[in-house]
């Protein structure tokens, strides 16, 4: 059988979309099957995703600065091509896998996924990603790990905020393996069809949607399987206000405010709040994972 290619496995509207995209964005695109056809999944909700505009302008990626508008702002001079990520540690496979190699037969879907940031707002957005899982069992986790450290991209050049000592560069975050290999937690390439924008963490990002934002890594270069707890950037800087799992939960306030509601992104001055969700939704598919732990001691 001779193997797939674009037209086959493309609908031709996205088809033709790419062309001009790889006419424009050089050939590292071209590559990448970041944008081949993608299954719908049973894990995405029904709730009605954000607006592109609302996902790409409203961001959290302090590489680029600290305001919202930041990182829609300056993040255009990230270079994301070529890309590729370190996979070490407790691996049968260690090296470093460029982005079309991670990309080849990674079963990609679209995951509308509620998102849950720490400051109390919320978006619903559609994903394009894969399973963390995937990755992992390529690479074959070794029976010592027990958790995966994660690393974003450190290029002070192309990312004005790492000029200062903002955080504690380069922005690190980790899971326990058990939550890694959990089916809800992607890796994910794109949104709404289209590759991911830079603001949102291009080339390649982490996706944790039971967990508060600050766990979705963006701009991966490095991960790590490792016997021990890792280090991760929030957690370093406020430890009190900011613990390692960092589980949506209304019953567990941030020491400064209130976790018990939310406010939906681009809902309108006169929405009014949502109430905050166990586990910002997800509580069916992953409270499993946390039985007998005290959440609020584990914060
Ligand atoms: N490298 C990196 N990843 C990051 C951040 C960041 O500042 N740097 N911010 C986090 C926070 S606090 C949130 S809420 C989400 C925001 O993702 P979005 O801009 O795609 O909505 O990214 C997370 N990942
Ligand atoms: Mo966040």
């Amino acid at each position: 059988m001779r193997p797939l290619n674009w037209s086959d496995v493309t609908p031709k509207s996205l088809f033709l979309n790419r062309r001009q995209l790889i006419a424009g964005a050089g050939a590292a695109l071209l590559a990448s099957p970041a944008l081949a056809e993608y299954a719908k999944s049973k894990y995405s909700t029904d709730e009605a995703p954000n607006p592109l505009n609302e996902i790409t302008s409203y961001n959290n990626y302090y590489e680029f600065g600290f305001d919202k508008a930041d990182p829609a702002r300056y993040a255009s001079a990230l270079t994301t091509d070529p890309w590729s990520v370190e996979i070490g540690g407790l691996v049968d496979k260690p090296g470093s896998y460029g982005l079309a190699d991670i990309l080849k037969g990674a079963p990609l879907e679209e995951r509308i996924y509620r998102f849950r940031c720490v400051e109390a707002w919320s978006m619903v957005v559609p994903w394009v990603g894969f399973e963390l899982s995937h990755l992992l069992n390529r690479v074959g986790v070794q029976s010592g790990a027990k958790y995966v450290a994660f690393e974003t991209l450190m290029r002070p050049e192309e990312m004005p905020g790492q000029q200062t000592p903002a955080l504690d560069w380069p922005y690190r975050e980790g899971l326990r393996l058990d939550e890694a290999m959990h089916p809800l937690t992607i890796l994910a390439t794109g949104l709404y069809g289209e590759p991911m924008p830079n603001q949102n963490g291009a080339p390649i990002r982490l996706v944790v949607p039971w967990k508060y934002g600050f766990k979705s890594i963006k701009s991966i270069v490095k991960m790590s399987l490792v016997a021990e707890m890792p280090s991760t950037t929030w957690n370093m800087m406020q430890p009190n206000e900011y613990g390692f799992y960092a589980n949506v939960n209304p019953t567990v306030d941030h020491p400064r405010w209130s976790q018990a509601s939310e406010r939906r992104v681009g809902a309108g001055l006169f929405a009014g709040r949502e109430d905050t969700r166990m586990f910002n939704g997800y509580e069916a598919e992953v409270a499993s994972l946390y039985k007998g732990m005290d959440l609020a001691v584990n914060y």
